[in-house]
């Protein structure tokens, strides 16, 4: 079993910020679910080079946009490690790996006879990298980054979309899982019934970009080239064996506002040239900053290392996962994550971690055995159910489900401690073995919900498998045989300071 996840290549104009962040936070723990689960997975990430924003922010900083490229490569990079992102491959657009994959892919395409010359005269917003119809604008302008489109008029090659509008009607009809979730797949549906129009797949008089290898004047669109990345990246028309080992991709993650481009040209292109077609796009929501969209020109972006370095970066990554419905759109404010901050970790998981080791150390040194006395079949009971609700969200994407139901283990560990209250029971000294069982049951239940956040929570989760003695490590970790609840064996629980300290203050 193999699984190939990609997102989308992040334009480099500027930093990421949450929203961008958020597409690869969730991805990264879709890639680490799957390896939890034994799946070999390889998940890329990468940037998308070829824009003309790129080209201008070069100019304006008085570099070359390949230099300029280069130092936003390190920016993201660091970005993307300091939130943990476990990327197998990095792919830029200027690589000559990509640039034989577009050149082959294009040959591909026009051998098939779908290009043709024509001109394109219309309105191209360039922060889009789209072509404009005067129906898209409001005002006369870009309804997304309210400035006033370039009107351009040059010789194109054009792709004949509208030849697969059908065959893409069938692959949606035969492949209901195509684009998920459910409200994507509407709109598209809607789309292609209204009918399609070939596109402008070239811009003509450009020096930044994949020269037409029909027709070296004239570079690919950067939507036609960015699309590509994804079998590029894993050797299309350049390493047929890897790309044999993994195409086709089986999950592309995406936002909600680049589905057309995945999901009709996207395989149109493939379809044209011959190459099976992607498993699954699914297109998230957007994160939102107090309920407004996040954008530069409206000061609203948030920069993800601040976020992460308020309290680290599994609680901000918690925080997102756990909070926005997967597909839906969310939002951020400082004052909502402080709070979660301290319900979710200080006072519930973090209390509960610290709390147990701290009993089984001051009680019984820090050793316990379980399986002396009566196991607590309920705890058990409830960690099962969870394991399975877990396995069935995670396998749908529903990861803010997944984080649900391994929270129901640690809210039904905390009652379960309270209810059996050890403190009390050790006063009693024939009731050692009792004590020594309850907190086995507890480190268990806490075990197995650690296991299941160490996609969502890899370092945390690592340390609280640490804590609570797990005889499996979190990288040899396999969910189906190591979330089972043992009733017996021992454990050596390690006291240790605080995970997540209360938060006192607000920020402003
Ligand atoms: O679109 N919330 O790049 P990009 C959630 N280069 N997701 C968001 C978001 C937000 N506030 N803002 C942006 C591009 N995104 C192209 C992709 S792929 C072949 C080429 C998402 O840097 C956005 O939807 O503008 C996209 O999936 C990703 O971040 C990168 O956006």
């Amino acid at each position: 079993m193999r699984f190939y996840l990609t997102t989308a290549i992040d334009y480099v104009n500027s930093r990421p910020h949450l929203g961008t962040a958020y597409e690869k936070i969730t991805a990264d723990v879709i890639a680490r679910y799957k390896r939890l689960c034994g799946v070999e997975t390889r998940f890329v990430m990468g940037n998308d080079e070829h824009s003309q924003n790129v080209f201008r922010r070069a100019r304006e900083h008085g570099v070359s946009p390949l230099e300029y490229c280069n130092l936003m490569e390190r920016e993201f990079r660091d970005v993307w490690a300091r939130l943990d992102i476990s990327f197998d491959d990095f792919i830029r657009t200027t690589e000559e790996r990509h640039r034989r994959g577009v050149t082959k892919l294009l040959e591909r395409i026009q051998a098939a006879g779908d290009l043709y010359e024509g001109f394109y005269e219309g309105w191209y917003c360039v922060s889009c990298e789209a072509f404009k119809q005067e129906k898209d604008l409001i005002d006369g302008l870009c309804p997304v980054h309210a400035s006033k489109p370039d009107w351009i008029r040059e010789k194109n090659y054009f792709f004949r979309l509208t030849k697969y509008r059908e065959p893409l009607r069938a692959h949606f009809a035969a492949h209901p899982e195509f684009l998920v979730p459910e409200i994507r797949r509407n709109e598209i549906l809607r789309l292609l019934d209204s009918g399609l129009e070939d596109i402008s797949v070239s811009r003509a008089g450009q020096a930044w970009g994949i020269p037409l290898p029909f027709d070296p004047d004239s570079v690919a669109y950067v939507w036609f080239d960015a699309l590509i990345n994804y079998a590029s990246a894993v050797g299309y028309g350049t390493d047929d064996r890897l790309f044999a080992r993994w195409w086709p991709a089986d999950l592309h993650v995406i936002g909600k506002d680049i589905t057309r481009f995945h999901s009709v040209v996207w395989p149109a292109m493939l379809m044209s040239a011959g190459v099976e077609l992607p498993r699954q796009v699914f297109g998230h929501g957007w994160v939102h900053l107090k309920g407004q969209k996040m954008s530069k020109s409206l000061g609203t972006t948030l920069d993800p290392i601040e976020a992460a370095d308020r309290f680290g970066a599994d609680p901000l990554r918690l925080y997102l996962v756990k909070e926005i419905a997967y597909g839906s759109d969310g939002d951020f404010s400082w004052e909502r994550y402080e709070e979660r901050y301290n319900v979710d970790l200080a006072n519930n998981l973090g209390n509960l971690v610290s709390r147990v080791a701290a009993m089984a150390d001051r009680y019984l040194e820090g050793r316990v055995v379980g399986g002396r006395a009566d196991p607590h079949d309920r705890l058990a009971a409830v960690a099962e159910g969870a394991v399975g609700d877990y396995r069935r969200a995670m396998d749908a994407y529903a990861l803010h489900e997944g984080a649900a139901a391994a929270y129901r283990v640690i809210d039904a560990t905390n009652e379960f401690i309270a209810a059996t209250a050890p403190w009390v029971l050790v006063r009693d000294s024939s009731a050692r073995r009792r004590v020594e069982q309850v907190l086995f049951d507890a480190a268990e239940a806490i075990r197995i919900a650690a296991l299941l956040l160490l996609p969502v929570m890899p370092r945390s989760a690592e340390e609280i498998l640490r804590r609570v003695g797990s005889p499996v490590g979190p990288h040899q970790a396999v969910l189906d045989r190591d979330a089972r609840w043992h009733a017996t064996g021992e454990r050596i629980l390690t006291k240790a300071a605080a995970l997540w300290p209360r938060a006192e203050a607000a920020k402003p």
